[in-house]
């Protein structure tokens, strides 16, 4: 499609990919966009519009929320609420399902998100980003319950994420390759600026927080060890690693140069119940679903992310994913520990 295509054009023109689709696709991800760009202004003004610092409450998982994280869920479901696109919502920060009001019109997608992904870095000026999953309601059911988001990765109808960074940026997959939208702030639109991105299958770029090595299980510190050896070592070259601590903007990373991210299990600490820190829903599998979409690789160590049977709406689940040879690495390393 033509550079500078307006989202809303480009969604259309894909529209037809998807089985039995009408506007309503097209109209819920405008929502979901213009929630994105209010997020986009607010990130942006920052201290400017009172918008930094933590509020005094704690979200499902126990963390102190931003007051962006809340604003942004806020946006996320005025965007939503009365457009008719979705039949229910779930969000990293609400504990349960998210309801329409009784007298909203009901739409057979569901959205599930999260508003505003490494909050740590907002108020130190570094890229943030909204992740969404859209699922398609069970024919019929018009109040999903929690059971109706819980399904496998594969099943999701599209993915993306808004990364609000130098500039702001919404990439997509609808499942057929991954294209990148930059705001043109003037027109106030999304416009088309990369089409079938794809992710080299070799890379000599790791990220991963090696402030957790001492709780790795033995595959993840045998592959780390074997990157850190660089040119005397197995791997026969040298590995440079980054770590943003912002899963949107190392996902953008290596789908713009390469490279592999890594959020593993934290075995020691399971018992506190820290298998890992992503959660399956609304990071793993929209991130996997486009990470595949580039011709990369996402898995837990043992499984394809995108397979992974869910059974909380909040579930956590190790995360490998990016250049599609290093992923194979670590799961051979799993498989191999497995015997
Ligand atoms: P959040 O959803 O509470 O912001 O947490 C998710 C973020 C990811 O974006 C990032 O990869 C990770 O947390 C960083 O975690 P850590 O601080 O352990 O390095
Ligand atoms: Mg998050």
């Amino acid at each position: 499609m033509r550079i500078g295509t307006t989202l809303t054009n480009y969604i259309i023109q894909n529209q037809r990919h998807i089985e039995g689709a009408t506007g309503e696709f097209t109209g819920l991800l405008n929502d979901i966009a213009v929630a994105c760009k209010k997020i986009a202004d607010l990130v942006n003004k920052g201290a400017l519009v009172n918008v930094l610092g933590a509020t005094d409450s704690r979200n499902v998982q126990g963390e102190t929320q931003k007051k962006l994280d809340v604003i942004s869920n806020e946006l996320m479901i005025e965007a939503l609420r009365y457009n008719g696109h979705i039949a229910a919502l779930a969000s990293e920060e609400m504990d349960s399902v998210y309801h329409l009001p009784a007298n909203a019109p009901r739409g057979k997608y569901l959205l599930l998100c999260d508003p505003l992904d490494g909050s740590s870095n907002i108020d130190v000026n570094v890229s943030v980003g909204t992740i969404f999953s859209i699922l398609k309601a069970p024919d019929g059911v018009t109040n999903p319950s929690e059971k109706d988001f819980l399904r496998p990765g594969t099943e999701q109808v599209a993915a993306g994420y808004c990364l609000y960074g130098p500039s702001t940026m919404l990439v997509l997959t609808t499942g057929h390759g991954v294209s990148m939208f930059t705001l043109d702030r003037d027109f106030g639109e999304f416009l088309l600026t990369r089409e079938q991105v794809e992710i080299p299958v070799d890379t000599g770029e790791f990220a991963i927080n090696m402030s957790y090595q001492r709780f790795w299980d033995q595959p993840i510190t045998q592959y780390i060890e074997e990157c850190l050896q660089g040119a005397d070592g197995p791997r026969q070259k040298n590995f440079n690693m980054r770590w943003v601590a912002s899963m949107v903007a190392e996902v953008h990373r290596i789908l713009t140069r390469g490279g592999v991210f890594l959020y593993p299990c934290h075995s020691q600490l399971r018992a506190a119940g820290k298998a890992g820190k992503l959660r399956l829903l609304y990071e793993a599998n929209p991130m996997a679903y486009i990470v595949e979409q580039a011709g990369g690789a996402a898995s837990t160590g043992l499984e394809r992310i995108l397979e992974v049977n869910p059974e909380e709406i909040h579930q956590r689940v190790p995360v490998i994913l990016g250049a599609r040879n290093e992923v194979r690495r670590v799961d051979e390393l799993h498989r191999s520990e497995a015997g």
